[in-house]
């Protein structure tokens, strides 16, 4: 029974990877080499993409001219269009533990074989050079000593992080290069997790010294101060964070360095429904023993205000206290004192004591100052500054105009800005502290060899449907690392080429500097122009669109048809910010008033937050600090300093051999088992793992040493030709099989295959083995 061509073949419905599609040109070799050879033996099996744009393995049954019917599972048969088909590869390839392995490297094959693994525990699997991880959800028996172990003997070769880990142990020693390994991912896709596994081989391999615990003790401050529970991922690290751990001659670890990036501090004062702040803040009020708890005025998590907002306290599977207790050991380990951390916490009381504090109107024009209650009080207790002061500094504003210095009282919400903003400074401020603490903590040692591995754990390229400033920064960043990324892949392709030998024809190489210079161009690109209307008193929102369509819109990379709103074509898909709040967000302003508070305070800590604040700024501000005038704190704006960052930071990894993991989320629902296709293809999109496996693809992607070539074809051959050495068997063996010379090439070492060439092989040896034992069993049945 063969039904009409049921589906359209052009998978027109819904799915959340749609719009990413037309930036991506991914090729798929939908046309076999000669299809008719094929469907003469009537095994082809292909891909079929089912309306969800689910791929199903099907079976040609017969082919005619643009036509073919197939067989789906479940007995289905259809009659549909050739093109819509996809070749599969053959069975010998299920599985394989790196993609480039694969015959045929389309989507459904590169789909199916990470699915395969998956469905059996095994989460890692290679693109060429890039460490595909997917994110299990739940325990699975990859890690401890005995693994380590087995990585560190070589024992075990199968994809993994301590197999990565380990080579760039390795080629730090031969190469005396300092490595990097470069982890990214979408949010809750596994890279804290993974970064957390490399750091531990590390400690295993090259501790000795102590340092090492201390390295691993970073992690749970850092997860406390700067991961949140948000809706997707119970533990997410709302900042960026490198890593460099140093060794000595004789490769051990003999210091480490952490930088951290663009720390989200808006959570501190509002966060989405379902969301947490910062782990800190619920650790502090479960977990602060009573002395503590006394001395610092605290009460329960939701008699906060920042806290209670959200509606969400708990996360399932984490006692909040025991997490207390960690934290304050780690901080022990790091070598921050007790009195230190005490300050530390009243820093973080006084934060939520802060969002307590509320206005009541002074007089006729809607200005306010800060009702007296124990929020107020609290809070001036806690930062141990004047209450006074701290009334004053949130309900009045000095400002400059022409030579005049005037007072200007605050409106409601003036002052709440004012105050929020203070509580935001203050937490970013303090993580930025304890980061400093800890970087003197693990200094590296006087027997420093100069040699390291820096771990980068960086947030992935997002595109959500509403896209705002951070968004923004988050994807900038992604353009330049994939920029690093395909740079040095494509570095690596062509030294394996001239390795073996081989003619190296420059394959097409899509670059993304023109979405780079969209960003980074100056005067007339993205930052410069953020910049500048940043600076503008009168600029808005809407200003700021209307002057990106303005200068932008020649650019092939922008497009500016919305009001409020531009879009990006960046090299992952295209992405459309929202530019509310973009002004405000880059200038994140702090009044002086409230640096000046800081400053007065009699604790070191707010204190040593003021001059660093100070530092920050653009123009010297000592002097203005003290004055009574002066307009907003002049500092950089929040692009320009992250800008600085990111070309220190690739500078950095310029000067390193990098390796690459990518990690993939398999569901939306934290839930083990569940891979979803559209999502896993989504994400190899847009982490450019298929870009590794396009550029591998235009070249020669199969590769196969003569001796393992010549083992499993030789047979193949007629006698005569099978007594030579391993290059002239395969030589012999592309021969006697006319394989085009165009489809190969031969390497010192390797053969070098275009794709699909392989398939051609291993159909003729199935036949060929079927025949054999067709042969043996009539034999034996004979003499039977
Ligand atoms: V985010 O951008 O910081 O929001 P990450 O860092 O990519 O995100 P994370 O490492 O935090 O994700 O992983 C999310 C959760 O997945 C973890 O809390 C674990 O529950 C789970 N996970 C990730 N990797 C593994 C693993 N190798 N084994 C078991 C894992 N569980
Ligand atoms: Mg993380």
């Amino acid at each position: 029974l063969v039904e009409e061509e049921a589906f359209a073949s052009d998978g027109t419905s819904n799915s959340a990877a749609a719009p990413l599609r037309s930036l991506i040109p991914f090729r798929n070799e939908s046309k076999w080499n000669d299809t008719t050879y094929y469907v003469a033996k009537k095994k082809l099996q292909a891909w079929f993409q089912l309306p969800n744009e689910k791929w199903e393995l099907a079976t040609i049954l017969s082919t005619s001219g643009r036509e073919s019917v197939i067989s789906l599972s479940g007995e289905k048969v259809l009659k549909v269009n050739s093109d819509s088909l996809t070749p599969a590869n053959p069975d010998i390839l299920d599985g394989v533990d790196d993609l480039l392995q694969l015959s045929y490297l389309n989507e459904p094959a590169v789909l199916y074989n990470l699915q395969y693994r998956y469905g059996r525990d095994m989460i890692y699997t290679k693109a060429g050079p890039v460490l595909v991880a997917i994110n299990p959800f739940k325990k699975v028996p990859l890690y401890g000593s005995d693994y380590i172990e087995a990585y560190r003997s070589k024992s075990n070769d199968s994809p993994h992080v301590y197999a990565i880990t380990d080579t760039a142990i390795r080629e730090m020693i031969r190469d005396e290069v300092n490595q990097s390994i470069v982890i990214s991912g979408e949010s809750g896709a596994g890279k804290t997790e993974t970064a957390k596994i490399a750091m531990q081989y590390l400690a295993a391999l090259g501790g000795g010294s102590g340092i090492e615990y201390e390295i691993l003790k970073t992690n749970p401050i850092l997860e406390s101060f700067g991961n949140a529970k948000t809706l997707r991922n119970d533990n997410s690290s709302r900042f960026g964070k490198l890593i460099e751990i140093h060794f000595s001659g004789t490769g051990k670890i003999s210091g480490a360095k952490i930088q951290t990036f663009l720390l989200e501090k808006s959570r501190v004062v509002q966060c989405t429904e379902g969301e947490r702040s910062y782990h800190s803040f619920y650790q502090l009020c479960a977990g602060a023993p009573p002395a503590l708890r006394e001395k610092l005025n605290l009460k329960s998590a939701y008699e906060y205000k920042y806290l209670s907002q959200s509606n969400c306290y708990s996360i399932s599977g984490v006692d909040d206290a025991e997490e207390f207790r960690t934290v304050v050991e780690a901080l022990d380990v790091v070598h921050v004192s007790k009195e230190d951390q005490e300050r530390v916490f009243a820093m973080l009381a006084a934060v939520l004591w802060l969002g307590n504090v509320s206005f009541t109107p002074i007089d006729n024009e809607n200005h306010v100052e800060p009702v007296a209650d124990e929020g107020l009080v609290n809070v001036a207790k806690l930062m141990e500054c004047d209450i006074a002061d701290l009334k004053l500094a949130l309900s009045t504003r000095h400002m400059k105009v022409r030579n005049d210095n005037i007072v200007q009282k605050l409106t409601l919400s003036q002052a709440i800005d004012t105050r929020d903003a203070l509580a935001k400074s203050m937490y970013s401020c303090l993580f930025d502290w304890l980061v400093e603490q800890i970087n003197k903590s693990l200094a590296v040692g006087k027997q420093r060899t100069g040699r390291s591995i820096s771990i980068l754990d960086i947030y992935g390229f997002e595109s959500f449907e509403k896209n705002s400033f951070e968004q923004f920064c988050i994807n900038y960043a992604n353009e330049r690392l994939q920029q690093h990324f395909n740079r040095h892949l494509f570095k690596l392709e062509q030294e394996e080429y001239i390795q073996d030998g081989i003619d190296w024809a420059k394959v097409d190489f899509e670059d993304n500097q023109d979405c780079l210079n969209l960003f980074e161009k100056k005067p007339l690109g993205l930052l410069s122009l953020l910049d500048e209307e940043s600076t503008f008193p009168n600029g808005t929102d809407l200003s700021f669109a209307n002057k990106l369509k303005q200068h932008l819109n020649p650019n092939s990379c922008f497009k500016g048809e919305r009001e409020n709103a531009f879009t990006v074509g960046h090299y992952a898909g295209e992405v459309m910010y929202d530019t509310t709040g973009f002004l405000e967000k880059n200038r994140d302003l702090l009044h002086l008033d409230s640096i000046q508070l800081l400053s007065s305070c009699a604790c070191h800590l707010p204190k040593s937050f003021a001059s660093n604040l100070c530092t920050q700024s653009e123009k010297p501000v000592v002097g203005a600090l003290h004055k009574s005038g002066g307009a907003d704190f002049q500092k950089l704006s929040v692009v320009s300093k992250f800008k600085g960052q990111l070309f220190q930071l690739m500078q950095r990894l310029e000067n390193t051999t990098p390796h690459f993991i990518r990690c993939i989320k398999p569901n939306n629902f934290q839930s083990p088992g569940l891979y979803e296709q559209g999502l896993v293809l989504q994400q190899l999109r847009c982490c450019g793992v298929l870009e590794v496996v396009r550029i591998s693809r235009s070249g020669f992607p199969t590769r196969i040493t003569h001796q393992k070539f010549a083992r499993r074809y030789g047979f193949l051959l007629l006698d005569s030709m099978a007594s030579q050495d391993p290059l002239g068997v395969s030589v012999s063996i592309l021969h006697q099989f006319s394989i085009p010379p165009e489809m190969y090439q031969v390497g010192y070492t390797k053969l070098f295959f275009r794709t699909g060439q392989i398939g051609v092989l291993e159909d003729t040896r199935n036949r060929t083995l079927r025949g054999i034992l067709h042969v043996q069993s009539w034999f034996k049945g004979y003499q039977a």
